[in-house]
């Protein structure tokens, strides 16, 4: 074996070995408590969810679709002056080992034109994106409208 294919067949090793590191690594991918708030007659709402990064490398939540809305985005909240707006991300990052919590008046996926007849205790399949840790699913179950609603 010549000096250049002892090269490639180490580079082959290293490769299996990274490749084994960030599958371990994509079963970290926790997600907790999803639910979502519906303006009911208004066909928009919000998702909530926790998410737990278990594993031992950063990762990002980059995209939510869900079958029941023609339009997910993840969103954040700011406040421009005390005026509450609503603002796209381009991703969540998630630490190791960090849990983020997608709240009322905080982060949320953001549900546009929401299919009809969805009731209190109706689930939507949600579907994330992970950078690292590739596509989760979780259902949010539809909550009780709010007061005043
Ligand atoms: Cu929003």
């Amino acid at each position: 074996m010549n000096t250049l294919s002892m090269r490639a067949a180490f580079a082959a090793v290293f490769l299996a070995l990274a490749c084994t590191a960030t599958q371990a690594a994509d079963a970290n991918i926790t997600l907790q408590d999803a639910h979502a708030q519906i303006v009911f007659g208004a066909k928009v709402g919000a998702a909530y969810l926790r998410v737990t990064n278990g594993s031992t490398e950063p990762d990002r939540l980059v995209a939510v679709s869900t079958p029941m809305a023609s339009k997910a985005e993840l969103h954040s909240v700011i406040d421009d002056n005390g005026v509450m707006k609503m603002r796209l991300v381009e991703g969540i990052a998630l630490k190791p080992g960090e849990t983020v919590e997608l709240k009322p008046g905080g982060l949320h996926v953001m549900l546009m034109d929401i299919q009809p007849g969805l009731k209190p205790g109706d689930t939507i399949p949600l579907t994330l994106t992970f950078e690292k840790a590739g596509v989760k699913s979780v259902s949010a179950s539809v909550d009780k409208p709010a007061h005043g609603h």
